[in-house]
C-alpha cells in the first residue's frame, strides 16, 4: 500500500514478520526464516570510534546479529537537522563484518525515562509537556497527552526510517527496529497532565473494550482497582503505535517493543517496573491499539530456569513469539536459549556484549559463543525448522536429569549427568553445574541432527508395527556451502550407550532404519 514513489526498490525481499499456518511466527530475511543470535551493545556504544572495540566482542561471540541503539538527541541535534554519522558507521560496519543490524530507537522512552530526548524538548517543557503525578509534579518522562510531543519523535522516526530506505531499501542490513526502549512512566501509576485526566474520567475507547470483551464504561468502572495502570498502557500503547505508523508509512520494516517486565515478584507499576509498558497484565490492552506494533519483546533478566521458563511462557502467545530483546550477560544465561528453541520463538539476544578485557568478559564471551557458534552455522535450518515444527529442544532443570522428545515413530530420550560412559544408572544427579541443554531437528522421515551440551541422547522407535529400530549411520560433522559434511562416523563406543555431548559443540546427524 506504499506510495509508489516512496515504495523500497525490493519490495517482494522486504525483511517481514509472518505468521505461519501452523500458528508458527517467522522474521523473514531475503525471503527465508532467520533466527536471530544477536549481541546488543552497552548504551554508550554505537558511537563510530567505539565500534571497532564493540565488534571485538561481536565476532568473538559468533552473532548473527548486532542491536545497536539510535540516539534522538544526536539524530536530531536541532529541529529538523538529522545527523546520520552513528548509523552510517553501525551500517558499514555490519556490512563489512556480515551482520545484520537490529536498531533501537532511543526515542520519548529509554528504561522508563525520557534521557535521550534532545536537549531542546528537554528544556522546553512548556512545548514539551511533562508526565505529571497525582500532585501535579512533572515526571521524567513525556506526556502522550502533548500533541508536539508525538509530533516530534514521529517526525525523527520518520526521518530515520526514509535514511534506511535510502540507504538500505535493497540490501537490509537492517532487518528490524525497536521502537523506543522499555517504556513506561517511573513515579507515577498514570500521567496527570489535564488532558490525561480528561480522557480518564471518559469512555474506554471501544477498541480497548473488543480486546477485553467488556462492556461500555469509564476506566474505573471497566478496570475497578487496575484502571490507572491500563490506562497507562493504553496511553503509551496508542502513542507509540503512532509512532511506529508514521515510520511504517516510509519504510515498513518489522518493529516490536521491548518490554522492563513485571516479574521476579515485582508488583507495584511506576516504582517496580514502569507503568505503561506491555507487561503480561496490561498485555491486551495494549495490542488492542498497537497493530503497527508486530511484536513484543522480553528484557529477561534472570539466571533462574524456573522464572525464565515462566516468562517465556506468558509471552508465547497465539499472537505474539517468544523474543529475548534481552537478556543478562552472564554465562548462565547461556543453556535459556534452548527454552527460545523449545517453544518456536525467532531468538535471542545478550545485553551489553562490549566490556573492557577481564576474565569474566573471556568466560562469558565463551560460553554464549558455544552456542551461537554452533547454531549460527546452520541459522537458516534452524529458522525453518522452527517455522516448520520440525525442532525439538530442551533445558536441564533441577530434579528433572531425564526428559523425552516426541517424534512420533521416534522418541529420544536426554539424560542429563550420566556417567561418561557406560550404562545409566537409574537415578541420576543433575550435571554438575547444571549446563544441560539439547535440541533435535528432524530433517526427513530418517534423519535427524542433533547437538547439546551435558546430555546423552538416546533413539527409541515407537511406531506401532513390532520393528525394531536401529541406529543406520551417526556422523559428526557441519555443513559446508549448504551440504551436510561427516568428518568421521561415530559408531561402538560412541553410540552404544547413548551419543554422549560434554562442553564442546558438536553437530551430529543420525539415520535411523528399522529391521
Ligand atoms: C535494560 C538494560 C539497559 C535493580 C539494563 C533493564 C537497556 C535496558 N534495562 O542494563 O539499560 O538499555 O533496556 C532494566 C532492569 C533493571 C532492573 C533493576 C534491578
Amino acid at each position: 500500500s506504499a506510495h509508489p514513489a516512496t515504495a523500497p526498490a525490493s519490495a517482494a525481499t522486504m525483511p517481514r514478520f509472518v505468521r505461519q499456518d501452523n500458528g508458527r511466527f517467522s522474521l523473514m530475511v531475503d525471503g527465508k526464516p532467520y533466527f536471530i543470535l544477536a549481541a546488543q551493545l552497552h548504551n554508550s556504544s554505537a558511537w563510530p570510534k567505539r565500534l571497532d572495540d564493540a565488534w571485538q566482542a561481536v565476532e568473538a561471540l559468533h552473532a548473527n546479529t548486532v542491536e545497536a541503539p539510535i540516539y534522538w538527541e544526536q539524530f536530531e541535534p536541532r529541529p529538523g537537522k538529522f545527523d546520520t554519522t552513528n548509523i552510517d558507521a553501525l551500517i558499514a560496519k555490519a556490512r563489512a563484518t556480515d551482520k545484520r543490524l537490529v536498531l533501537l530507537w532511543f526515542g520519548t522512552w529509554k528504561n522508563g525515562q525520557m534521557q535521550y530526548a534532545p536537549e531542546w524538548i528537554k528544556t522546553d517543557p512548556a512545548t514539551y509537556r511533562r508526565q505529571r503525578n497525582a500532585h501535579g509534579k512533572p515526571m521524567d518522562d513525556l506526556s502522550t497527552f502533548a500533541p508536539a510531543n508525538l509530533r516530534a519523535d514521529s517526525t525523527a522516526f520518520a526521518a530515520l526510517m526514509a535514511h534506511l530506505r535510502k540507504v538500505d531499501g535493497t540490501r537490509h542490513t537492517v532487518i528490524l527496529v525497536q521502537v523506543e526502549n522499555e517504556p513506561g512512566t517511573f513515579g507515577t501509576v498514570r500521567d496527570h497532565d489535564p488532558a490525561a485526566d480528561a480522557a480518564f474520567d471518559g469512555q474506554v475507547p471501544d477498541a480497548v473494550l473488543r480486546r477485553v470483551k467488556h462492556a461500555p464504561g469509564t476506566w474505573r468502572e471497566v478496570f475497578g482497582p487496575n484502571a490507572e495502570e491500563m490506562f497507562n498502557a493504553w496511553a503509551t500503547a496508542r502513542y507509540i503505535n503512532a509512532v511506529a505508523e508514521a515510520g511504517k508509512r516510509v519504510y515498513p520494516l518489522p518493529m516490536y517493543v521491548n518490554c522492563w517486565l513485571r516479574y521476579k515478584d515485582k508488583k507495584y507499576p511506576g516504582m517496580d517496573y514502569p507503568s505503561g509498558g506491555a507487561t503480561y497484565n496490561v498485555f491486551d490492552v495494549w495490542r488492542s491499539v498497537s497493530p503497527a506494533i508486530d511484536f513484543v519483546g522480553t528484557d529477561l533478566y534472570t539466571t533462574d530456569e524456573a522464572e525464565f521458563r515462566k516468562v517465556v511462557g506468558q509471552y508465547d502467545r497465539p499472537d505474539n513469539p517468544a523474543w529475548i530483546s534481552e537478556t543478562g550477560f552472564d554465562p548462565k544465561t547461556a543453556k535459556l536459549l534452548y527454552y527460545i528453541l523449545a517453544h518456536g520463538g525467532i531468538g535471542f539476544s545478550i545485553f551489553g556484549i562490549d566490556n573492557p578485557p577481564s576474565k569474566t568478559q573471556t568466560e562469558t564471551i565463551a560460553a554464549h559463543a558455544r552456542n551461537y557458534k554452533l547454531l549460527g552455522s546452520i541459522d537458516t535450518r534452524i529458522a525453518e525448522a522452527l517455522a516448520q515444527k520440525r525442532l525439538q529442544a530442551a533445558v536441564e532443570t533441577p530434579g528433572q536429569p531425564r526428559q523425552t522428545l516426541d517424534f512420533g515413530d521416534w522418541k529420544v530420550t536426554l539424560e542429563f549427568g550420566p556417567p561418561a560412559w557406560g550404562t545409566t544408572p537409574a537415578i541420576i544427579p543433575n550435571s554438575p553445574d547444571m549446563d544441560g541443554r539439547a535440541f533435535v531437528i528432524r530433517t526427513d522421515a530418517q534423519h535427524f541432527l542433533v547437538s547439546g551440551t551435558d546430555v546423552r541422547v538416546s533413539f527409541q522407535r515407537t511406531a506401532k508395527d513390532r520393528k525394531h529400530g536401529q541406529l543406520l549411520r551417526v556422523e559428526e560433522g557441519g555443513y559446508h556451502d549448504g551440504a551436510w559434511q561427516a568428518d568421521r562416523w561415530l559408531n561402538g563406543d560412541e553410540v552404544d550407550y547413548g551419543i554422549n555431548f560434554h562442553k564442546e559443540s558438536r553437530l551430529i546427524r543420525v539415520k535411523v532404519g528399522a529391521y
